[in-house]
């Protein structure tokens, strides 16, 4: 008998794009386990569906090989290709509609974060000022909220849980809604006493460990942060030295905050006056040790914006910038004292051109690390501001993510050429012209990344086992492409190693130091500036800018009067959605053991307005809208606001390749027509969507 050959990988799991270290067992050429980097987490915990990728890579339903449509666009017809004539297929396109239309006409988009160097590089070097990723229907509103107070992103910024006092949740379902460190972090600090505040519209496994729970009026989050700011100025509960050294704006703050007392905010939200003068009594006493959740999925309503900017807000009323327990700058490898972390991108002149999206001329507040992904169909059905003619969509779906897919497809196949670049089959690669297999997480060495932190570290994804079918890894699909486009001097290399042995290139470091433990840290301690003086904010004043010169200068106002969210009309329910703790948004449904689990999802129905209807938990009912009716099986409980019904998305999958999730539970976004706009905080807002329910059986 041969002898076993076992090896241990550290990488980077990428089931979901939180990216948490992991150690992965090798055993005779495949994967045998997958666990926690112990390194990294200090423990081998691991999420449901990061356990799960031992299954997805050996998944026959998974895409094994390069595909071009023989039939219409969306019909199922494909024909397996060659790499070299999918490639070839994509290039001459590609080359035909740059020379027709411009390098602008062709767009690219992803699923944003760490990995996005050689994308960014690729769409630069063909000469286009169009990358955006899939944040407006996600965390847009949160990042550019905190970049026109601050100047930088939210995640220039991270939760220091582990000193945390008091902490607030508004929809934030941090135990189903995993990223798997910060939920253990979380259920550490509530272990260390930590007090816990929780606002949803409905129950959920985080409200469980709550101290306080709220049922609230969905969209009506704001109004309780109005009544606390209200509080903790009038009753002069804030930090003033903090205030008066690093906020601009705080007499235009205390002048707008004068109606929205705790009393109006109970009106709104339904959250009792003297609860939320409680939790602003609470958050002072122990202030700056507060944390304030300001996301995740935040593409929930209109004045999401104005939330986002709230929680801010209050953090720097509470004096929580670079404070223990509070809000920690993330420092980078520039910041521990190393060269910085090359990058391909800078290898690329840079681009002179107007977005396609509006961005940066438009929409002079919003993003482009970003952009808007919901302005796709726009731009290609009436060529505004000119026509975008190819799409390269690299691990990313938006016929899933957002709202309103049949005006998306519309967009997309008016298209001359869409590439999708994917491990599964998704909607959006199902309407594809070619899909490019990548090869699986497991399966491919991506580039070096800097997790930046208060304690930085460089952090590696690396092959543990050898492709299963014919997937290629991005770096080699993209170099493959740039050369047969002439932009291959920008992608000097011909391995994984060659790309790593250039990033490091000036930090003195190499790829074997990432053999011990998968991570290089690049500071012993904490690294923390110095809160009287070394602050550094990247607005114009330097400071936390309450009335933010970049809204002021785009014709934005600081502080517009509240509005409430809207009203479901007579005889209809606000849809709100969500995740589970064992699914990856639609992408993992037809993973073999997590569809196991979880094969279906139901609507909740507040018991009362069930009872009006004659709905029972079991029934089938049809939930519709404008036009648009899917069935589902109802869930009828008393935790869930009368005006809302709740279901999780991603369900109702249309993909008969994907037979295990094939239809099974309803697909939520084709009920959100109309949806895909521009909120002021450039998200879609998804939850403005309002269903009618009808009992079927
Ligand atoms: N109604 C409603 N809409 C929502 C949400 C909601 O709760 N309700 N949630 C929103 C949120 S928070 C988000 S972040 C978005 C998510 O929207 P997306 O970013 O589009 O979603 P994902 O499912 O994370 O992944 C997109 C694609 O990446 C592919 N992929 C996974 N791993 C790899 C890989 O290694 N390589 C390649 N090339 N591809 C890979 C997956 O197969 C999938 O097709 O959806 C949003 N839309
Ligand atoms: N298991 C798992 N974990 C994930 C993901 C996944 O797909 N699966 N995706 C990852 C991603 S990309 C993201 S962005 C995060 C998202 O993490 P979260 O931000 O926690 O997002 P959701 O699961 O969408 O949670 C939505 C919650 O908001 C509530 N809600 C809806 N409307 C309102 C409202 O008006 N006010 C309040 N207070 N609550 C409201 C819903 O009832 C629900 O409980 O999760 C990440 N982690
Ligand atoms: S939260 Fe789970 S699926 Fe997401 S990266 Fe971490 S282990 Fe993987
Ligand atoms: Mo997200």
């Amino acid at each position: 008998m041969s002898e076993t050959s076992k090896k241990v990988v550290y990488s980077v799991c990428s089931m979901c794009t939180v990216r948490c270290p992991i150690e992965i067992e090798v055993e005779n050429g495949a994967v045998k386990h997958i666990w926690g980097n112990p390194h990294v987490l200090g423990g081998r915990f691991l999420c449901p569906r990061g356990a799960a990728g031992k299954v997805f890579e050996n998944d026959s339903e998974r895409l094994q090989g390069p595909m071009i449509r023989s039939g219409e666009r969306g019909s199922g017809e494909w024909r397996k290709a060659t790499w070299d004539e999918a490639l070839d297929y994509v290039a001459e396109r590609l080359k035909k509609v740059i020379e027709t239309y411009g390098p602008e006409s062709v767009i690219l988009g992803d699923r944003g974060g760490a990995f996005t160097d050689l994308q960014k590089a690729f769409i630069k070097a063909l000469g286009s000022p169009n990358y955006f990723n899939h944040h407006g229907s996600c965390s847009n509103s949160v990042h550019n909220a905190h970049n026109g107070l601050t100047g930088q992103r939210r995640n220039t910024v991270s939760y220091d849980w582990k000193n945390c006092k008091y902490a607030v949740l508004y929809g934030r379902n941090i135990l189903e809604s995993i990223g798997t460190k910060e939920a253990k972090d979380f259920i550490d600090a509530l272990e260390n006493g930590m007090k816990f505040t929780y606002f949803d519209i409905r129950w959920n496994y985080t409200a469980a460990k709550a101290d306080r729970f709220h049922i609230i009026k969905p969209g009506s989050d704001y109004a309780v942060n109005l009544g606390i700011i209200h509080t903790l100025i009038s009753e002069k509960l804030y930090d003033a030295e903090f205030v008066n050294r690093w906020v601009v704006g705080f007499d235009e703050l205390a002048k707008f905050i004068s109606p929205y007392t705790p009393e109006w905010a109970e009106k709104e939200s339904g959250v009792p006056a003297r609860e939320i003068v409680a939790i602003a009594h609470e958050m002072a006493e122990v202030k700056p040790a507060v944390i304030l959740y300001a996301g995740w999925m935040t593409a929930w309503t209109e004045d999401d914006y104005y939330f986002r900017r709230s929680i801010y807000m209050i953090y720097a009323l509470l004096g929580g910038y670079e404070a223990k327990g509070g809000l920690l700058f993330n420092k980078n490898e520039v910041d521990a004292g190393y060269k910085p972390l090359k990058k391909f991108v800078d290898l690329v002149p840079k681009v002179d051109k107007k977005r396609f999206d509006g961005v940066g001329w438009k929409y002079k507040h919003l993003s482009a690390d970003y952009g808007l992904a919901q302005m796709v169909p726009h731009a290609v059905l009436n060529e505004d501001p000119y026509p975008v003619k190819a799409f390269i969509n690299y691990r990313f779906d938006p016929l899933s993510a957002f709202p309103d897919p049949e005006k998306f497809k519309e967009g997309l196949r008016k298209l001359d050429l869409l590439v999708t670049i994917d491990v599964n089959y998704s909607h959006t690669g199902w309407v594809s012209d070619v899909i490019l297999p990548e090869a699986t997480y497991l399966e491919r060495t991506d580039s070096v990344i800097v997790k930046s932190g208060p304690k930085p570290s460089l952090w590696m994804r690396r092959k543990a086992v050898e492709p299963k079918f014919d997937a290629k890894p991005k770096w080699w699909i993209l170099k493959q492409l740039a050369d047969r486009l002439g932009i291959g001097q920008y992608f000097p290399y011909n391995s994984v190693e060659d790309i790593i042995a250039f990033q490091l290139q000036d930090m003195g470091l190499k790829l074997e130091d990432f053999n011990s433990k998968g991570t290089v840290s690049l500071a012993k301690d904490q690294i923390m500036w110095d809160r009287k003086d070394g602050l550094k904010f990247k607005t114009p004043s330097k400071k936390i800018e309450f009335v933010s010169s970049m809204l002021e200068e785009n014709g934005i106002p600081s502080f517009p009067p509240y509005e409430s969210s809207k009203e479901p009309p007579d005889g209809f329910f606000r849809l709100t959605t969500g995740k589970t703790a064992v699914h990856t948004q639609g992408t993992t449904l037809n993973n073999p053991y997590l569809n196991e689990i979880q094969p279906e999802n139901s609507l909740w129905i507040n018991t009362a307005e069930a009872d009006k209807m004659g709905i029972k938990s079991g029934d089938t009912v049809e939930i519709s809208a404008d036009g648009v009716a899917q069935t589902i099986k109802a869930y009828v409980t008393d935790f869930i606001h009368p005006t809302a019904v709740y279901t999780l998305h991603g369900y109702g999958r249309e993909i008969p390749l994907q037979s295990r999730a094939f239809k099974k539970g309803m697909r939520d976004n084709t009920l959100m027509k109309g949806l895909l706009t521009v909120a002021v905080g450039g998200n879609c807002p998804i939850t403005d969507c309002f269903v009618k329910i009808r009992k079927l059986s």
